[in-house]
């Protein structure tokens, strides 16, 4: 197996060594698309109108031709750092809390990344039409994707399979990114600089980007279909989350019962999906996550990458932004959150901690 390292500052070229094991007919296909480097380091294509990292272009071609939506399905989509591992330990526990015992929650000893898998970092990393017919612990199946709403999987939008989408403020969002890529690259290799990483993500080029319109696009199919897609805000989840777990249980169509409120099981669940909770367990503090789903079942060579559980947990803080972004930054994505989310009904709340309390935009 093949083994992408996450955590080797190399891993930022290794879009390179993927790009090399491409056929030639996708070598081709891919040349008609632009490219650029994100301020992480990962080789990006402009493709469908989004900036798709190159380790997982092919992947996701093949899920957008093969995966095929059950009318049953969950599916949890994000742009990465927007609360992802959150919302899967929330969606895990809440849709699937009478199929195992309340106190043996798989989340105490299983990242949240190994219990909810992504259709394109996962599943099609390695495999252009895996089975995917029993491919999850419990039922019904429970997936992520970081695709925008419009490149998602034809039957995923024609199905009746429902969507949970978990956006978060775009300062708070670059800060985490540039953090957790930060991180990554490892002592002695130059530090990612936040003004090119601030201009990049201005600029709509960063994975998944533009941010604004893969925001925007998953809150108007809201807005259309809201029986389908539930459109949730990372603030909102922090300051009530016992209301929010409500929601979430009620849309995933398993409402909790008078009996489980009154024992505290929405508390209880709201508990072990804590960032205090789950920082500190074990398997976060010292696992390694595997991405690229290395099934043995998969035939042939597959490639795998892993990231230290311990880099996606690292303040969960509301307002950190501003922390690091000069007033000038502020100013210029206060601008473009103005420009890009006007008549939209659309807003997120800053948290600012220099700005008297919360600043909503
Ligand atoms: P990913 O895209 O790498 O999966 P994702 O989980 O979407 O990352 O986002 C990570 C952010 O969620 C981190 O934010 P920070 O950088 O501002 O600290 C991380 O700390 C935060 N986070 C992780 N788990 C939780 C949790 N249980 N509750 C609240 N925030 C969390």
């Amino acid at each position: 197996m093949d083994k992408i390292d996450m955590c080797n500052p190399s891993m930022v070229s290794t879009s390179h060594d993927v790009e090399d094991s491409w056929d030639d007919e996708f070598q081709q296909l891919v040349q008609t698309f632009p490219k650029d480097k994100s301020f992480t380091g990962m080789n990006l294509y402009f493709f469908q109108g989004f900036w798709c990292p190159s380790i997982v272009l092919k992947a996701v071609i093949s899920c957008q031709k093969h995966f095929q939506a059950f009318d049953s399905d969950i599916i949890i989509a994000t742009l990465p750092k927007c609360g992802t591992t959150w919302l899967k330990a929330l969606t895990f526990s809440t849709l699937y809390r009478n199929q195992f015992p309340r106190e043996k929650n798989p989340l105490l000893t299983y990242n949240p990344h190994s219990l909810v898998r992504f259709i394109d970092y996962d599943f099609y990393f390695n495999d252009t039409c895996p089975d995917l017919e029993n491919c999850t612990l419990y039922q019904p199946r429970l997936f992520s994707i970081h695709l925008p709403y419009a490149s998602l999987p034809t039957s995923i939008k024609n199905s009746n399979c429902k969507i949970v989408y978990l956006c978060r403020n775009p300062m708070d969002t670059l800060i985490s990114f540039w953090s957790f890529f930060s991180r990554l690259r490892g002592e002695g290799f130059e530090p990612v600089s936040l003004d090119g990483a601030f201009k990049m993500f201005c600029q709509g080029i960063n994975e998944f980007g533009p941010f604004f319109d893969h925001v925007s696009g998953y809150w108007r199919a809201s807005q259309e279909k809201s029986s389908k897609i539930l459109f949730l805000q990372y603030e909102d989840l922090q300051e009530d989350i016992t209301s929010h777990l409500k929601k979430l249980a009620m849309f995933l169509g398993v409402p909790f019962t008078e009996e489980e409120e009154k024992q505290g099981v929405v508390e209880e669940i709201a508990k072990i999906c804590s960032f205090e909770n789950m920082k500190d367990l074990e398997v976060n503090k010292k696992g390694v996550q595997t991405f690229g789903y290395p099934q043995e079942t998969f035939s042939g060579k597959t490639k795998t990458f892993e990231v230290p559980c311990e880099a996606f947990f690292r303040k969960a803080k509301m307002g950190d932004w501003s922390n690091y972004l000069t007033p000038s930054m502020v100013e210029r994505l206060e601008k473009l959150i103005q420009e890009k989310l006007e008549n939209s009904g659309l807003t997120f709340k800053l948290f600012s901690k220099t700005s008297k309390d919360i600043t909503s935009t």
